[in-house]
């Protein structure tokens, strides 16, 4: 496999034409959000030059364009995952729209007193919040799979947490923290022995790794756009059409009825049913010129880039005895970011050091609080990889850490 090389993939990227603070941009923040090619910026600026219309609702030719350009795109994201049809495509604005929308329209109709909803501890917010609500109103149980000392779910966890009364598991793919990949297929496979339904996070998985969602056999699985060199506003819903033609409407409004009448309304067919008002066709543009484009890299190549990326910022960091990794330390089924924090530096302080060196990363909770009382942090710092990264990023970050100690009046 012929390998990618990223200082020819950062050409397309206009984001790294521009210094910061006055040095090279090193943007190593993708698990919030990624930057975009000009030919995602190019097929968004040329929909509004040129095609730009209220899809599904006019006679004339900007409409059926902008309808045109709307159902392209469900093509393009349905293949990208292999989803059946595209019936089973729903566009929300994000992963958290995605999921609420699940808790909302699939939760409160089918899960009643004493099921358990079922979740990893280290899930975003995004996937708790909406199952906390769901499991007060419908008087449910949340429970909760455990990470071993390495940050992974141990077999037997599944094992012991998925029973008879288990109605609803929703697992992330792949941690925004611990860059742990999760057994996915394993959850799936004991869920359904027992009747219950499976939502996957993919917000930080498909990006970066071929998701093929009728192998997995997920019945939900949702992700961003942002995070997948689209653009903010765009998000997938995936639903297998079995489950979703069960599912009334979350929001209700234009184009997802059939006929409304005073006191009554009936609604369209899938996927329409479930995307009320006006379509976000720009945004549809936008994700479906970025799914083009990571498939010409090719998602294997780019997973194997990360790969290599990973195990070399990890030589680095692992060498470097101040740095604790939060987080699996070898390369088996992880990602490409890393969590780390520095003895004696709060994470924020070297997220804003970092900064000024032109070094992008995040510090924080990552929105996962629960999973820091879990690892009984209040913080961590963050580094998350992309397809244009290259070593000489690791590098300059190693390079900014070093600084940030002596910052501190540490020595090397
Ligand atoms: N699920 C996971 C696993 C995530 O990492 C995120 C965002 C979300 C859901 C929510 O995505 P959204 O597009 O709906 O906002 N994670 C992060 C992060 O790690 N840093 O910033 C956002």
């Amino acid at each position: 496999m012929t390998r990618i090389n990223p200082e020819i993939i950062k050409k397309d990227f206009p984001i790294f034409n521009q210094d910061i603070h006055g040095r090279k941009l090193v943007y190593l923040d993708n698990g919030a959000t990624t930057q975009k090619p000009l030919q995602v910026i190019e097929a968004m600026a040329g929909y509004n030059k040129i095609a730009h219309g209220n899809p599904h609702r006019g006679a004339h030719k900007l409409s059926v364009e902008a309808t045109k350009a709307y159902n392209s795109s469900k093509e393009t994201v349905r293949k990208f995952i292999n989803a059946k049809s595209t019936e089973e495509i729903i566009f929300t604005r994000n992963t958290t729209e995605s999921l609420n929308l699940i808790a909302y329209s699939y939760g409160r109709e089918f899960i009643n007193e004493g099921d358990e909803i079922l979740l990893a501890i280290s899930e975003h917010h995004s996937n708790i919040l909406p199952w906390q609500r769901l499991a007060k109103e419908r008087k449910a149980i949340l429970k909760y799979m455990y990470l071993n000392a390495e940050g992974r779910i141990p077999l037997d966890e599944i094992k012991n947490k998925i029973s008879e009364k288990t109605k609803l598991v929703s697992v992330g793919h792949m941690s925004n923290v611990l860059g742990t990949i999760h057994p996915v297929e394993e959850i799936i496979h004991h869920a359904h022995r027992v009747g219950a339904v499976v939502v996957v996070d993919g917000a930080q998985s498909a990006p970066h790794m071929k998701v093929d969602v009728q192998e997995m056999d997920a019945d939900f699985f949702v992700f961003s756009g942002h995070k997948m060199l689209g653009p903010m506003g765009i998000g997938v819903l995936y639903g297998k059409k079995e489950i979703l033609e069960k599912m009334s409407p979350f929001l209700l409004g234009g184009d997802m009825i059939e006929y409304v009448y005073e006191q009554e309304a009936t609604f369209a067919p899938l996927p329409y049913r479930l995307e009320a008002g006006t379509q976000n066709v720009e945004g549809a543009v936008g994700i479906k010129a970025a799914m083009e484009y990571l498939e010409k890299i090719g998602l294997d190549k780019i997973e194997e880039h990360e790969k290599e990326l990973t195990q070399y910022a990890l030589d680095r960091m692992l060498s470097l005895p101040y740095i604790d990794i939060i987080g699996p330390k070898d390369l088996e089924m992880r990602g490409g970011l890393i969590s780390f924090t520095i003895d004696g530096i709060h994470p924020h302080d070297i997220a804003t050091i970092l900064d000024s060196y032109g070094v992008a990363i995040r510090a924080g909770h990552h929105c996962t609080q629960p999973l820091m009382r879990f690892l009984d942090l209040h913080a961590t710092s963050r580094i998350s990889f992309y397809l244009y990264n290259t070593k000489d990023d690791v590098d300059q970050f190693i390079e900014g850490v070093k600084n940030v100690r002596k910052w501190f009046g540490y020595g090397s």
